[in-house]
């Protein structure tokens, strides 16, 4: 199975990242925009995974220490490519984040999975493959957005699979982050 450790988000914080990528969808030529359901932040993509290498990924996690802490997801920006950008809802700078990203990068890869060493660039992809009106000013969108504030409370191990044609990602794992004391 394909999986990937992610953040997911709630419900009135994917209608605010719907409302962006509304905003690209209208201005757009071409696209495949992401499902509502499937609005999430990667943390650590691994791949094909067998079933007792999964069972080591529910470990880890299970295993994970750590206390809810703030998100703020602020513009928007894209990965240029060929056939068509990636679009995404950006990130703002986040300590937490990268350390959780590190902690779990190494603790899969000292566990032997060949997961990739690449910079971590947190971003929430609203489309691929899109391609933008040539009147509308990207730039200025990215600006204009309003930051949304949440908070991280739980890392979920997704399954990813083509269930009839659609892209689904389902929960396989998870783990609740300790809520602060007061
Ligand atoms: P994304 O985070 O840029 O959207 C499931 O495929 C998720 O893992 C997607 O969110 C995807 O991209 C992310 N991902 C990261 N590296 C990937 C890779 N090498 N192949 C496929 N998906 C990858």
């Amino acid at each position: 199975m394909r999986l990937f450790f992610a953040v997911n988000f709630s419900d009135p914080v994917k209608q605010k990242l719907l409302d962006m990528q509304n905003t690209l969808r209208i201005n757009s030529l071409s696209g495949k925009f992401t499902l509502y359901d499937n609005l999430h932040l990667t943390l650590v993509f691994l791949g094909e995974v067998t079933f007792e290498r999964y069972e080591m990924l529910c470990e880890i996690l299970s295993r994970l220490d750590g206390f809810v802490f703030p998100l703020t997801i602020m513009g928007a920006g894209r990965f240029r490519r060929d056939g068509g950008d990636i679009w995404w809802a950006g990130i703002e700078e986040n300590r937490r984040l990268s350390d959780l990203h590190h902690m779990l990068s190494s603790k899969v890869r000292a566990a032997g999975f060949p997961v990739e060493n690449r910079r971590f660039s947190p971003h929430i992809t609203l489309g691929r493959e899109v391609r933008l009106r040539s009147d509308f000013d990207a730039e200025r969108f990215s600006r204009t957005i309003d930051g949304v504030n949440t908070e991280v409370n739980k890392i979920s191990l997704m399954k990813s699979e083509r269930l009839s044609g659609r892209l689904t990602y389902t929960e396989v794992s998870a783990k609740t982050l300790f809520e602060r004391q007061r």
